[in-house]
């Protein structure tokens, strides 16, 4: 289910494909997952007349976010979720357009792309972005159960011990990242549970030299300090602790089954 949550349908971007030729209008549909997508999200129509023709109309679109700024207090301030929103996650989507159009790149699933091109550095480091802030935006969704459920619960507590001892591991993993990245649980491609961590904006589901290892993302922290330094300032493992009361633990236990 994950491996297709961020795609996208698009025209190619290049010059010489005939359907981005004939086409006046280029509808963008985005990360058709359903769990991950209440709706098809179609981007802001470019209306391209024959003088724009050469005029690309975004690939990659910013996710709708389906819940306030505000809908995470006191935990994440409003102001902390609009500017990581609005302007971060924002920023990493306009990198990755650009970088798209500058590497004529013409696959349309993230997760591929980002194995195809991660020797490039504004491909992995935009799509990175893009890939990571959509899945952390899911994470901390307010709708979700606040407490393990299901099979993901049974499973934590079987490889950790405890949901405690699974917390205690995991806020080592993201305290111990030196500046910038993320602290993820994921589900290796063996089926086990497993706590790491990723530099910067790389993704949880590449090896290190680039490949897809198999491994699909549960939960993720962004610990950049954008992600919390208004409120927590050089305190990340306050930030830490608070994540624990807004996991969305209804989608982990989905992303994990
Ligand atoms: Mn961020």
């Amino acid at each position: 289910m994950i491996d297709a949550f961020i795609s996208s349908e698009h025209v190619c971007p290049c010059n010489f494909h005939d359907r981005y030729k004939q086409k006046d209008a280029i509808e963008v549909r985005h990360m058709q997952d359903p769990y991950f997508i209440q709706a098809t999200v179609s981007a802001p129509v470019k209306q391209i007349n024959s003088q724009q023709r050469d005029v690309m109309a975004d690939v990659f679109t910013l996710p709708p976010l389906t819940y306030a700024y505000d809908a995470l207090e006191p935990y994440i301030d409003a102001k902390t979720m609009e500017i990581h929103y609005t302007k971060h996650h924002a920023a990493y989507v306009a990198g990755l357009n650009k970088a798209v159009e500058e590497f004529k790149i013409h696959d349309t699933d993230l997760k591929t792309l980002l194995a195809h091109h991660f020797d490039k550095p504004s491909v992995r480091n935009n799509g990175g972005g893009h890939y990571n802030h959509t899945f952390f935006w899911k994470i901390i969704d307010p709708k979700g159960s606040k407490e393990p459920i299901g099979a993901l619960a049974k499973a934590i507590e079987s490889e950790f011990g405890s949901i405690e001892a699974f917390k205690e591991q995991f806020t080592k993993a993201a305290l111990s990242r030196f500046g910038s990245g993320w602290a993820w649980l994921v589900k290796t491609a063996e089926g086990k549970l497993k706590i790491i961590s990723t530099g910067n904006q790389d993704v949880p589901f590449l090896a290190a030299t680039g490949g897809i290892d198999g491994s699909k993302p549960i939960i993720g922290i962004d610990v950049w300090e954008h992600a919390y330094y208004l409120k927590y300032q050089n305190k990340r493992v306050d930030y830490v602790n608070a994540f624990y009361q807004i996991i969305n633990w209804t989608l982990a236990n989905e992303l994990y089954g």
